[in-house]
């Protein structure tokens, strides 16, 4: 069903009350390049003033205790159970059905995990037995309603650090740009900037805290990181050495940054999609400044109920038509925000399914490819005609990050995904014209290692396609990648041990993300273990699948997800 709404600009300038522009207020006094700052709760020295914190059936916390919690749960939870802890990727974990599990319960469950996903935080040394008492008692009690984050919350965090007047114009650096790797430092709050031709760390740069992902601008000369705490930073890679140029807080928990890519629109706009408040932003693509801030609130696509919390999911910009393409995770809706007229937005709500995600492009460029992933599905939008192409049924939890295209010899072009629920990888065709007959249908389905599985990758220059099973509970798998030959898939996949490659002593070591280079003809994959263990990244032959180099330095804490200019600029997956 297909609803386009106009959304003024004078209702969305939410005047944020005195209690949450006081709490604004105090993260925006934090120096923006110490965000963690903005979260720690300040240690109650003087017990005597402590408040209790009771809820009915759940056990007393002092409000110290109570803050703790708030931080970690909003640093390790909120991002699958939600920060309402309404559930989304995680279950629901509201004070009915936590107190009826009871305390022993979920201590157990908080420390070995679930197949379904859920971390083992005890039994891989995240979290500590007391860390994990608290956490039990914490989600016993009603969560506490975080502040709304309107346009004085954000101006007072908006800083332009280097005017687009006086940056550089032209490259001031010998970086091969195109070739220069953005990583993710996840428990660090930085990334680090990698030389794909050398190898070598060329910076460290401080971005907010649990940085998430980085995304390039269509000119490819800025790159825009975004952190959980809602922090973007636009980086200049023209500069003698690359640096944060502008940077902004939207809101207090994001995930997903993008800029328009329209052709006559390329960066004239940045967009950034926010957990909580759950909202979307559009900045001037040059200096973040705030323009217009509208909420995700509303009703549901299956039972059309009242969501208070939709979050924004991934978010990718339409080369079809000037027009932002955002997932809104709990109401299921696809927004193709039509930035023409910015202070008359037009809002296409197109309705696919629950629980949105993340996902890509077809080899086209016009197919976005998404996963609703509680929903079991891919949603299918065509950004030309601007609908829902399509809603295929695909194995458990469809986790595809971008996904993977390739041409298949039997079935044409397809796109793929893997699973977090379940070993499966699902291929689907992508041609209507060439290959009508198989278009958004699954046409294979692989088996590979386990369930577990986050992220996908092929590139146009490759014949192989690899995926990490991360999450998956048997370090056997979860330290191993698996990778299919695309002219003979019915072989089935080899297994490449890649933290064996590291030879690292200890850690849990968990593959992420394979990443190729801009050549098409190296693998990089994340080992990720803990901020205080050794993690590396392992850089595969594509050619010969045997190891090329293994990258590792003390800065490289927690590496996760790692972004290639050239192939993160131009959808090549
Ligand atoms: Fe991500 C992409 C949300 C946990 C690494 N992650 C995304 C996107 C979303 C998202 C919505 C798509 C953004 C876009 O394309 O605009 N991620 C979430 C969560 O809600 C979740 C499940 C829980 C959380 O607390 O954040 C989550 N993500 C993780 C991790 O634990 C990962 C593995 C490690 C980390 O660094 O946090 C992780 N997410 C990534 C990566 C991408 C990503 C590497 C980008 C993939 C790509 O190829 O574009």
């Amino acid at each position: 069903m297909i609803i386009r709404t106009n959304v003024a600009r004078t209702s969305l300038l939410a005047i944020a009350s005195a209690l949450s522009l006081a709490i604004a207020s105090a993260h925006a006094q934090t120096k923006v390049d110490d965000p963690q700052a903005a979260y720690q709760s300040a240690a109650t020295t003087d017990m005597s003033d402590t408040k209790i914190i009771r809820t009915a059936g759940a056990p007393d916390l002092s409000d110290a205790e109570f803050d703790r919690a708030r931080e970690i749960y909003f640093q390790r939870c909120a991002g699958c159970h939600g920060v309402l802890r309404k559930g989304a990727t995680g279950k629901p974990l509201t004070p009915d059905i936590t107190q009826a599990r009871g305390q022993q319960y979920l201590e157990a469950l908080i420390t070995y995990g679930s197949p379904a996903g859920m971390p083992n935080w005890g039994t891989s040394g995240e979290l500590t037995n007391e860390q994990i008492t608290l956490m039990a008692n914490y989600i016993q009690h009603t969560p506490p309603t975080p502040p709304e984050w309107g346009m004085p919350e954000m101006k007072n965090s908006w800083t332009v650090i280097v005017p687009p007047e006086k940056r550089p114009t032209k490259q001031m650096n010998k970086l091969n740009l195109p070739n220069l790797f953005s990583v993710t430092l996840r428990d660090d709050g930085k990334i680090a900037l990698i030389d794909g031709d050398t190898k070598k760390i060329v910076k460290t740069i401080e971005t907010g805290y649990a940085v998430h992902i980085s995304r390039m601008s269509a000119s490819g000369r800025y790159m825009f990181v975004i952190g959980r705490d809602a922090r973007i930073d636009m980086i200049d890679l023209w500069m003698k050495s690359p640096s944060i140029v502008a940077t902004i807080k939207v809101g207090i928990e994001a995930r997903s940054v993008e800029t328009s890519k329209f052709a006559g629109y390329e960066d004239k706009y940045a967009i950034a999609g926010a957990y909580w408040p759950p909202q979307y932003t559009i900045m001037d693509g040059e200096t973040l400044e705030p323009l217009q801030i509208v909420s995700t609130r509303g009703m549901t696509v299956t039972t059309q109920e009242y969501h208070p919390e939709p979050r924004v999911a991934a978010i990718i910009a339409s080369h079809e038509h000037p027009e932002f393409i955002v997932n809104v995770k709990e109401t299921g809706r696809i927004l193709l925000v039509n930035y023409e007229d910015i202070e008359n937005l037009t809002v296409t709500s197109i309705g696919a399914n629950l629980f949105l995600h993340d996902g890509g492009w077809d080899s086209t460029h016009r197919y976005f490819m998404t996963a609703a992933n509680e929903s079991n599905q891919i949603a299918v939008i065509d950004s030309k005609e601007r609908n829902l192409a399509a809603l295929v049924d695909v194995g458990k939890i469809p986790h595809p990050g971008r996904g993977a295209n390739f041409i298949h010899p039997e079935f044409g072009p397809v796109w793929s995904t893997s699973h977090l629920g379940d070993e499966t990888i699902s291929l689907i065709g992508t041609d209507p014209v060439g290959h009508p007959q198989h278009a958004w249908k699954v046409v294979q389905t692989l088996k590979g290692q386990g369930g577990g599985s986050l992220f996908i990758k092929t590139h146009p220059k490759s014949t192989n396609l690899y995926l990490d099973t991360t999450f998956n509970p048997d370090a056997k798998i979860s330290q191993t990648a698996a990778v299919f030959d695309i002219n003979n898939l019915e072989a089935g996949y080899k297994v490449l041990p890649i933290a064996e490659w590291a030879n690292i002593e200890g850690g849990v070591q968990r593959v992420l993300q394979p990443e190729y280079n801009k050549a098409g003809d190296e693998v990089w994959f994340s080992i990720w273990s803990q901020q205080d263990e050794v993690s590396a990244i392992v850089v595969v032959d594509d050619k010969t699948l045997k190891l090329k180099k293994v990258i590792k330095d003390k800065r490289l804490i927690t590496p996760t997800g790692k972004f290639n200019v050239n192939n993160t600029q131009h959808d090549v997956y």
